[in-house]
């Protein structure tokens, strides 16, 4: 059986968490229109009758915001590219190749793995993707080049047939059901991020983390207990609304997710806190 791990890489908003999700069929990543959703390495595997590809999702590149957030994320994303078995690296050719492109590919592009190049959103018009020749032009340094939609689900296929091919004979690494390193705690608390993110403009999604405390599953509900944590006052009165109604927003948005993906009820109780030092714990 094949077997081993397939790290997505690529800048921050060029849709690896959306390509993670849609390789295994089940939502696993928090995705988002803005920047550096994501902040930890997030596997989902992959199970095929050929072997197992276990995906890895990181923080993307991001080098214009210059914060210990941004630091701490570039980092992991590094560190997440040893031991690895395939690289696929994901690009968007709606946007220009600049500095944070070269730096980005510069943290690949001399490692002696395979390469796999994904030029994303192929179901924007031709018009949107301008950039589409300029990433092309790489293709000889890859071993591979796919030109698909990670949001639509197309061309995936061919995708998930050559990482297999590329990967070594071996034992699979997730077994019986489980196919992801995320626990049901931050799970959650990522769907509830998310809906910030979605919510939120500006500094507030950058100044704030979730966190969840409890998840209880009684007969016919789940109780959770979450909490918001950000850096500072100000951004807790912002989160919070005149008279509360951004956080029930918020609130309501991430309890229907829940709910639909739990197949049961949910009651989230959602408060918001300062606390300055949630940055170091990331
Ligand atoms: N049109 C289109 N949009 C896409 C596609 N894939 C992702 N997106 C959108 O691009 C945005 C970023 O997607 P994410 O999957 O969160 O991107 P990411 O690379 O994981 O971003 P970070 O976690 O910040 O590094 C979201 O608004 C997605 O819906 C695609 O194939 N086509
Ligand atoms: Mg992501």
């Amino acid at each position: 059986m094949k077997s081993g791990f397939a790290i997505l890489v690529g800048r921050s908003n060029v849709g690896k968490s959306t390509l993670l999700n849609t390789l295994v069929g089940t939502k696993i990543a928090a995705t988002s229109f803005r920047a550096q959703m994501t902040r930890d390495i997030i596997h989902a595997a992959l199970n095929t009758p050929e072997g197992q590809a276990v995906f890895i999702d990181t923080p993307g590149i991001f080098k214009d915001k210059k914060n210990r957030l941004t630091g701490k994320l570039i980092e992991k994303a590094k560190e997440a590219l040893e031991g690895v078995d395939v690289i696929i690296y994901v690009v968007d050719p709606t946007r220009e190749i600049g500095d944070e492109e070269r730096y980005t590919y510069g943290l690949i592009r001399h490692l002696d793995v395979p390469k796999i190049l994904v030029i994303n959103k192929s179901d924007l018009h031709k018009s949107e993707r301008k950039h589409y020749e300029a990433y092309e032009s790489w293709a000889e340094d890859f071993d591979a080049v796919f030109n698909l939609s990670a949001l639509r689900a197309s061309h995936i296929e061919p995708l998930k047939s050559k990482v297999i091919e590329l990967l070594s004979e071996g034992e699979p690494m997730y077994i019986d059901q489980q196919i992801t390193n995320v626990n049901d705690h931050f799970w959650t608390a990522e769907i509830i991020r998310e809906k910030i993110f979605s919510v939120f403009d500006k500094e507030v999604p950058y100044s704030m983390t979730v966190t969840v405390d409890n998840i209880e599953e009684k007969k016919d509900i789940f109780v959770i207990e979450a909490r918001i944590l950000t850096d500072q006052e100000r951004y807790k009165k912002l989160i919070i609304g005149k008279g509360g109604q951004k956080i029930k927003e918020v609130g309501q948005m991430a309890r229907r997710e829940l709910e639909q993906s739990l197949n049961k009820k949910v009651f989230l109780d959602l408060e918001v806190e300062v606390d300055k030092h949630w940055v170091e714990r990331v």
